[in-house]
């Protein structure tokens, strides 16, 4: 596939742990070809303007751990050949090569992480990052996964990890994107490609500095009041740091319940919207499109950034749709 790629390529990555070590297998793969990485602006599942131009110039472009408009990867696509390796849900885009098994298969738990579909895609053995990027999008949750628990202890057993090395490896990696180091994350995949051995990561000075900071935000927007019922708890928090999905995570794990959190921190002219559900968020992902927001996720997760005077009205249709 890639063997036929001439010029100059740019690849786009999620900013998560699961689309940096997505960006780190496919460079390697790519390794000796004129290649640029970047994640785009962070908190943004879309192109800017200024980043759509900026592909112009491109002669290949691979997408990863994104589900991208699908407007804009079919203008991009004018000028280049297009590549996406997805996990998210989107309908397919058949005008260019789109690898998302999730929307062409009914067993979403075979790939539970992009990192996973590039490494059994480029045919590798099991390794560090397409683990790493399953552990970042699941944590603890992948192991009520039986194929991929005993694939994950495997690993473990044989590098001397536990689990918890890996988790905290994930947040190690997520944390850059999360204080907004938008340099940092395009940095990352290459210090990974860099690394003998996974301590490495975890003693990695800069990222455990930035965890401690995290750590202490993250607590703090833990304690704001909540609204809740027997089925839902609902959030209302303030913060210049992207962790509203760590938060909503915490808040739908530690409660078992459905969980929607609004920051209203972290765009000026924006909001931002994240839902955890046991319902398939599917349709109130449809409806926030329709309703002209940037919205996507998964089966459970729900993520929108919308303007502020139209957050209270959508949150409502959440609730509705949750509790009935
Ligand atoms: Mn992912």
């Amino acid at each position: 596939m890639f063997d036929s790629l001439n010029g100059e390529g740019l690849l786009i990555h999620h900013w998560d742990t699961d689309g940096i070590c997505s960006a780190c297998l496919l460079l390697s793969h790519l390794n000796g070809r004129k290649i640029k990485n970047i994640t785009p602006e962070l908190g943004n599942y879309f192109l800017t303007n200024e980043e759509l131009e900026n592909c112009s110039i491109f002669d290949y472009i691979i997408v990863a751990d994104m589900a991208l408009p699908e407007e804009q990867i079919l203008k991009i696509s004018k000028n280049a050949q297009v590549f996406i390796f997805d996990h998210h849900l989107q309908n397919e885009i058949k005008q260019v090569f789109h690898h998302n098994p999730i929307i062409k298969s009914d067993k979403p738990n075979d790939y539970p992480s992009a990192s996973w579909i590039v490494n059994d895609y480029l045919k590798n053995p099991v390794n560090l990052f397409a683990i790493l990027g399953i552990v970042g999008d699941h944590e603890r949750r992948i192991l009520k996964n039986l194929k991929f628990k005993e694939i994950i202890n495997k690993f473990c057993v044989k590098n001397n990890l536990t689990f918890d090395n890996l988790l905290r490896m994930v947040y190690l990696l997520d944390s850059n994107y999360k204080l907004g180091y938008k340099k940092s994350v395009e940095n990352t995949p290459h210090i990974l490609i860099q690394i003998e051995s996974p301590s490495e990561i975890l003693n990695n000075e800069l990222w455990n500095k930035n965890l401690s900071i995290l750590d202490n935000e993250i607590e703090l927007q833990l304690r704001q009041p909540s609204d809740e019922n027997s089925k839902t708890i609902f959030k209302k928090i303030s913060t210049k740091y992207n962790i509203i999905s760590t938060v909503t995570r915490r808040i739908a794990w530690e409660s078992g319940k459905n969980a929607i959190v609004v920051n209203t921190g972290y765009f000026s002219d924006k909001d931002q919207i994240y839902m955890r559900c046991a319902k398939n968020a599917e349709q109130m992902i449809r409806r926030g499109k329709q309703l002209g927001f940037k919205c996507g996720g998964k089966k459970e997760v729900l993520g929108a950034i919308l303007p502020k005077d139209k957050t209270d009205d959508f949150v409502k249709e959440l609730k509705d749709f949750l509790n009935n």
